[in-house]
This record gives C-alpha cells, structure tokens and sequence, in this order.
C-alpha cells in the first residue's frame, strides 16, 4: 500500500532549517505528508516516553503495514514495512521477526529490500501463502519506475530447513503481474492465495477504477503464469483505492480458524479492505460463489465506507494469517501515530501493530468477533480484584496498586434496568458513532451511562482517556454507543484527538455490558461486550505517565451502576525485538 499517497500526489511538505512551506503539488485526494528531508534522518537517541511496553515495536524508526504473517514450522514470522533509515515513511523494506508465542519477538535482517529491476522504487505490502509440500512463498508488490509503476513480485526462502527463513531469494521470473488492463498506479497488496477445485490459485490485488474501488482477481495453475479474470471478485463504487484487501472463510460452527483454501461447507466469507481515501477499513459478511468467482455480501452488511469496521479507531492495513497450530485467524493491524511527524522525528520512532487478535463470526452471522490471543495473558503480573462495587452519578473509583500505565482490565458492568436510558433522536440515524460521541462525551451526563474506564489518567483528571458505554432508547430497540475519547487526554496542544466510536450490536437482556482494554503507555486498546466492537486509540499524556497515570471506573449516568466484577493486571516487558 501507500502508493500515489506517499508519492505523487498531495502535499508536499519541504521542512528547511526548521521554517515549513507547504507546497501544495498537484491535485489533493488525500493529505499523506512526504518528508523529504527526514526520510533518512536517523534516530540518535531515542524517546521512551511514550513507547509502548508490550506492543509490537521496533527498536526505532518508522512501521506501517503487517506484511506476510504465517505459521511455519513452529515459528511465527511477522514481516512489516519499515524505513530503516528514520521515523518517517520512506525507504521500505520488509523488516522481519520470528516468535514462537505472537508476543515474544526476534528481529531479523529485512527479508526483502529494492535491489532488482522489477522492486528497485519500492518494495511494498503483500502476503504469504504455504504452497503444497510445505513451501512458504511471498507475493509482494514492487515499484519499477519514477512514475509509482505497480507490479507484484514473488520471494521464497533460500534455505527451507533454516528454521527462521533469514534469507530470501527473489527469481528472475519476476514480475509475475504486469499492471495490465488496470491502473497501474493503483494496483497492490496481493492477498494470500487460495486454491480453487478447478486446480488453479487465486489471489486478489488492490485497485481502482475511477472512483470505483476493487479486489482483481488473478488465475494461476502454477503459481508463476497468472491471469487476470474477467471480472473483479468484487467491487463498490465511490469507495476509491482498495489497500490492502484480506479474503478468508469464516466457519458457521466453531470458532476456529479456517485454510483460507476452505471454499465450501458450513461457511461465510469476509472481504475486508482499506480505503485510501478515508484511512479506514470496513468489511463485509458474504458468500462466495467459487464456480463463477464472485463475492456476495450478505444483505445486512454495508457495503461502502459506512460499514463495519475491525476497529474504530487507529487501525489500518490489517491482515490476517490462518495459524494451523492453534486452528485460529489471526488478525494484525497497524496503528499509527496520532502526533505529527516532526515529533516521531524527534522521538526517533513512529507507529506500532496492534496486539495479534483471535477473529472469528459471532453467533449472529452479522458480524465478526475478536479477542487478544491469549498468549498475552503470559505478560499478567500483579494483580487486583473489585466486585460488587455501586457507582452513583458522577462517581469515579480508582483501582490501585497495579502499573495503570502498562496494564490489562476487565470489568463487567451492570444495571437493574434501562429504564432511564437517553431518547435516541431520530435525526442522529445519519450521524456516525463518532460524531455522536463527540456530542455525548463522558462528561455529558445521561441516563443509562456513560460508565467505564478513565484510563491515562492524572490524578487531577487534568488528563484522561474515558473508554465508555452509553446506552439510547430508540423507536423499537435499544442502541449502545461505545467512546474511546482522545479528546481530553493530553495537555499538549497539537495532537489529533478524535473521539472514536462505535455502536455495540449486543442483547441488553441480561443488564450488563463488559469491557477489556489494553492500556500501554500511548495506547489503549478496547474490546466492548466480549470483542463486537473494538476501538484502539494513540495518546500522549504529559501528566499520566508511568508511575503517575492512574485508573479509574465511572459512572455518570442518573441510573446507578454496578461494577460486578474487575480484573486488572500490571502487565510486564516481552522480548521485543
Ligand atoms: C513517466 O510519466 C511521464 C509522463 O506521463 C512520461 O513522460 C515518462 O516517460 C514516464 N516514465 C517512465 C519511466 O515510465
Ligand atoms: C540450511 O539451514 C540448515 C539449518 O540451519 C543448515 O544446517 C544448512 O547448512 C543450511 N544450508 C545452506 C545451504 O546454507
Ligand atoms: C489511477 O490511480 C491513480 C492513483 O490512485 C489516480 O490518481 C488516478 O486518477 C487513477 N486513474 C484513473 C483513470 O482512475
Ligand atoms: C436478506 O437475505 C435473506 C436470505 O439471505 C432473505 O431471507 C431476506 O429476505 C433478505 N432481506 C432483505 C431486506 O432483502
Ligand atoms: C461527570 O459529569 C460532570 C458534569 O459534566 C463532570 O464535571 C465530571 O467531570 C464527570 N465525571 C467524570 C468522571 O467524567
Ligand atoms: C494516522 O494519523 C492521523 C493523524 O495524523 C491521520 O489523521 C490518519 O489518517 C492516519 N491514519 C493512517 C492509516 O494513515
């Protein structure tokens, strides 16, 4: 991914002895800033301020997209884009590290850099697909001009029984896919392949037409000879470039994972992809239709930019890998920064992955469900326990004794009835999640929430991260909006402080809703109501930092809520690269 954004287009920000001219270049689709001048500035000392403790990072420097990821052998690898060179984007390569539990992590040497023809501009986003005889091989896409040529490459290990795969080697066959018949500035991230009863592989690459976004699909009996269909496996219009698309099954019975060669049975499919335009992701739920090659989503999933999302907040240019050691999908995203990039310089990194996600379909076919692996359980230290605890209007209750800093909570809230919850105005239909909870933040007071957590905060509340739930009462159902509000998390001016949102799908039946977040330093990470909506935010306090951030649940709701019970953890350091 990150094409003509990086490139071409946009603004272009030259940055000269500390004075900024923004030199508007061309025609804007989007604001991506290419910095030039910091592209290769290394980093010299580094800022642990806000770096994360147990979240996927290099050591310095700039990430963006999960590449790659796959189970071999015993070993997890995980790829990503990296600039080896400095903490804005800009001379990618695929970095590369092995764990053996998806939270202890080893780097290695990048896998893949520009060094041929067919990659020399650029070595971007792409997938591994496990070949028969137990044979890792990488589809990526290269840059081979000036102009943001896209073509998509292979790699394959030079040693098999190396147990890290250290060493890639990238044929002289290559490209395997020439942009042709398509944008060829606009064409990227093949996905994983699957294999088709007809005998041949199939794989999707990103693209556009006009304004219409699309998954091409490509045909191939032997992996190297590949045709384009007819047809894109599916498309949607005004949605823009498609970055990164991510294809898979998803099984009616179980939550386990499944091969993404699994094409019939008791199965749904998901199509996720990442706009361009918007920086989101959405997905949809359907049917694949394996004879003719085309994909249905269901009726009940949006299929536009208005859809649903893995997650609300800074996640993007997700994928996943079907992990045969545990029969599970996982899902990796990358979450970026939320300060600017002259600060990333000067604290010398820039971006993180989000904690690898268990994602599997809910009961309701509606929609997918996801939960931390539970390998991250490993990292719990100290921990405390809180049931039973009322908390009336305005009440906030600190959970001690734990680093709130670095730690894990989950908490189940109840409430004797939803009598008192707020109308839900007909006129808000249009407004999406986070353009009401900015209306409806945690200090507007409601009937039926807001309750939650006040994470990273100081112990005046001058800082805080509140992630929250608020419950409506529409025409015919209930509505529960969930917030993981930056707004007042930070005493630093100029930050990007979305207030995040999503609605929670859930059964109210029961009078509870729960919660778990994931809080490290200058990210939160929320599951509301067991991992239907989740929602990741970047923050940066000054004051809730290390041993002085603090937690806290609230309520300020007019109907009294109860903490039935609350699990928190300090969490510890991994290996991390
Ligand atoms: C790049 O595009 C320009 C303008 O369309 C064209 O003149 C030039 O030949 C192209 N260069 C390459 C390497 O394709
Ligand atoms: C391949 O890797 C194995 C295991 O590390 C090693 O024993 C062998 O020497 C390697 N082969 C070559 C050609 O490097
Ligand atoms: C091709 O893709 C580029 C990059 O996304 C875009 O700027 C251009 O408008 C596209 N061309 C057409 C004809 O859609
Ligand atoms: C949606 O599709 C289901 C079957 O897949 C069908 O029963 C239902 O009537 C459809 N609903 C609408 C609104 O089209
Ligand atoms: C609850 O709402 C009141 C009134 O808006 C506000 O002053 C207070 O800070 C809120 N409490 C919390 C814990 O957010
Ligand atoms: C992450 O950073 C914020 C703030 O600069 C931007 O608004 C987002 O568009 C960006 N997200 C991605 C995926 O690049």
């Amino acid at each position: 991914m990150e094409a003509s954004s990086w490139f071409l287009r946009v603004l272009v920000v030259v940055i000269l002895r500390g004075t900024v001219f923004l030199n508007n270049g061309g025609v804007v689709e989007a604001s991506h800033e290419v910095y030039m001048e910091y592209q290769s500035v290394s980093a010299v000392e580094l800022n642990h301020l806000h770096r994360t403790g147990f979240h996927f990072q290099p050591k310095r420097h700039w990430i963006n997209d999960p590449n790659g990821p796959m189970y071999y052998n015993g070993i997890y690898h995980f790829f990503y884009q990296y600039n080896p060179k400095g903490a804005v984007w800009g001379n990618i390569v695929w970095a590369h590290s092995v764990s053996t539990d998806l939270i202890n992590w080893k780097p290695l040497p990048p896998a893949i850099y520009p060094s041929k023809p067919f990659d020399q501009y650029g070595t971007w986003s792409g997938s591994a697909t496990i070949l028969p005889g137990n044979k890792p091989i990488i589809l990526y896409t290269g840059i081979i001009d000036k102009n943001n040529t896209q073509v998509q490459n292979y790699a394959i290990p030079a040693n098999y029984s190396d147990p890290y795969l250290q060493k890639w080697i990238k044929p002289n066959n290559n490209p395997l896919v020439f942009p042709v018949g398509v944008n060829k500035t606009a064409f990227r991230d093949p996905t994983t392949a699957w294999f088709g009863k007809d005998g041949h592989w199939r794989i999707l690459v990103g693209g556009r037409r006009k304004h219409r976004g699309m998954a091409h699909l490509y045909r191939s009996r032997d992996f190297m000879k590949w045709t384009k269909a007819q047809h894109p496996l599916h498309s949607s219009a005004m949605t823009g470039m498609w970055e990164c698309p991510d294809f898979y099954p998803v099984s009616l019975d179980s939550e386990n994972g499944l091969e993404v060669s699994v094409i019939e049975g008791n199965i749904k499919h998901v199509l996720k992809v990442s706009l361009d335009e918007t920086r989101y992701e959405y997905y949809t739920i359907g049917k694949y239709f394996s004879k003719i090659d085309k994909y249905v989503p269901d009726n009940t999933s949006v299929d536009s930019w208005a859809g649903l999302r893995y997650d609300y907040g800074n996640f993007y240019a997700s994928k996943t890998f079907f992990d045969c050691g545990k029969n599970r999908r996982i899902l990796w995203g990358w979450a970026n920064e939320s300060d600017n990039s002259i600060e990333d310089v000067k604290k010398g990194w820039a971006g993180i992955q989000t904690i690898p996600r268990k994602a599997w379909l809910d009961k309701s076919e509606k929609q997918l469900v996801q939960w931390p692996v539970e390998e991250l359980e490993t990292l719990r230290r100290r921990k405390v326990h809180l049931s039973n605890q009322k908390l009336n209007l305005g009440d906030h209750v600190e959970i001690k004794e734990i680093t709130a800093a670095q730690a894990d909570v989950e908490v189940t809230f109840s409430f004797p009835s939803l009598d008192k919850a707020e109308a839900f105005d007909p006129s808000w239909v249009n407004m999406d999640a986070q353009e009401l909870c900015k209306h409806k933040g945690s200090t507007v007071q409601g009937g039926v929430g807001p309750f939650g957590l006040l994470t990273l905060a100081s112990q005046h509340l001058e800082e805080y991260t509140p992630v929250f739930f608020r419950v409506f009462k529409a025409k015919d159902n209930h509505v529960v909006l969930m917030c993981s509000d930056a707004t007042s998390s930070s005493l630093k001016k100029k930050l990007y402080k979305p207030s995040f949102a999503g609605f929670v799908n859930v059964d109210l039946a029961e009078n509870e809703l729960s919660l778990r977040s994931l809080i490290d330093n200058s990210v939160v990470e929320s599951f509301g109501a067991g991992g239907k909506t989740c929602i990741t935010s970047r923050v940066y306090p000054t004051l809730a930092v290390f041993k002085d951030a603090h937690l806290y649940v609230f309520n300020n709701g007019t109907e009294t809520v109860t903490v039935e019970n609350l699990d928190a953890w300090s969490m510890n350091y991994p290996l991390m690269n």
